[in-house]
């Protein structure tokens, strides 16, 4: 699927994360990068000026997309980079190169922190997960893979019901899986060892922005004494907030919830993230390693320009 981002424009990449059918931060990061690419070399003519609002235009429209993944922000500002340019193909040459370089590295975060992340999962262990995460589920085939018999409770994840693909990828896998509505998960929270989670942002005092529901999640995890570990490259860490900016969070549309018209007079809200206090958040897995959330300061200051 990422292959086929290649050909299309960048307006249309920007529909596609904006109707979810490009959905998951890290892969709405690929995908934003690869748009930048592609609106770079849609550029034919030879004026820097115009090619800088081209490439602002694209970007603005490419970022509009899903507010709370700072992934989005984040890969847009590491395509554009802050390099000075005598000549569109320069430029363009430029932004090419790092388009394809944020590929790369993301792909290969995401190898890392599966390894990191598999490695300290035991046999037998019981994990449960929220939402649909690449990150969270390498973690979990890779443990698979060094022969851990390892099983999982999968949340629904409503309303968009994203914890059917996650069920569908792990059952592929032959990992052991079990689906329960998002309502279900204290009842469970006794039989299980670790909570794995992905995040679409991470704020510099380590709080998590993850789907909606996370935090009740982690609440009740923390409340079980299960450790919550979040699977997430440095790129979803939120330089903004260290300057006093917060995450913003996204509120869809209310039919994806219910039929507004079945609901007369009823106000009907659809926020799809929340915020997870670094309190309830034992660790966060990282392409450069396992991290405390109070590490996020000097993840984000580490962060390349
Ligand atoms: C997806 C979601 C995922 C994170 C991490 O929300 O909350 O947990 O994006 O995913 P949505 P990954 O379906 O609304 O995009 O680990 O794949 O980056």
């Amino acid at each position: 699927m990422e292959e086929e981002l290649y050909s299309l424009s960048h307006d249309e990449i920007a529909k596609r994360i904006s109707s979810m059918e490009i959905r998951g931060a890290a892969f709405i990061a690929r995908a934003a990068a690869i748009a930048l690419k592609n609106a770079a070399e849609s550029f034919h003519g030879t004026d820097m000026g115009e090619f800088r609002s081209h490439m602002s235009g694209a970007a603005d429209v490419i970022g509009s997309t899903r507010p709370s993944a700072v992934s989005l922000p984040n890969a847009i500002r590491y395509v554009l980079g802050s390099g000075e340019h005598d000549t569109v193909d320069e430029a363009r040459d430029y932004m090419v190169e790092r388009s394809r370089r944020f590929v790369e590295n993301s792909h290969m975060a995401s190898k890392r922190i599966a390894e990191y992340g598999g490695k300290r999962l035991k046999d037998g262990d019981v994990l449960l997960t929220h939402c649909n995460s690449s990150l969270a589920i390498g973690a979990m085939k890779y443990a698979w893979g060094q022969g851990k018999k390892i099983s999982v409770f999968a949340t629904e994840s409503r309303p968009k019901k994203q914890g059917y693909i996650t069920v569908r990828q792990l059952a592929e896998h032959g990992i052991p899986v079990n689906l329960i509505v998002d309502s279900a998960v204290r009842y469970f929270m006794n039989q299980v060892d670790h909570v794995y989670i992905g995040a679409d942002s991470i704020a510099s005092n380590g709080a998590v922005i993850n789907k909606i529901g996370t935090s009740q999640v982690a609440l009740c995890a923390h409340e079980s004494r299960v450790p919550v570990t979040v699977c997430a490259e440095t790129y979803k860490f939120s330089r903004e907030t260290t300057f006093g900016d917060l995450i913003r969070i996204e509120e869809r549309d209310p039919s994806e919830i219910v039929e507004p018209a079945d609901f007369p007079g009823v106000n009907i809200r659809n926020p799809v993230f929340d915020a997870t206090s670094e309190r309830y958040i034992d660790a966060i897995v990282t392409e450069k390693g396992i991290i405390s959330p109070s590490s996020a300061y000097h993840i984000i200051t580490e962060m390349e320009e």
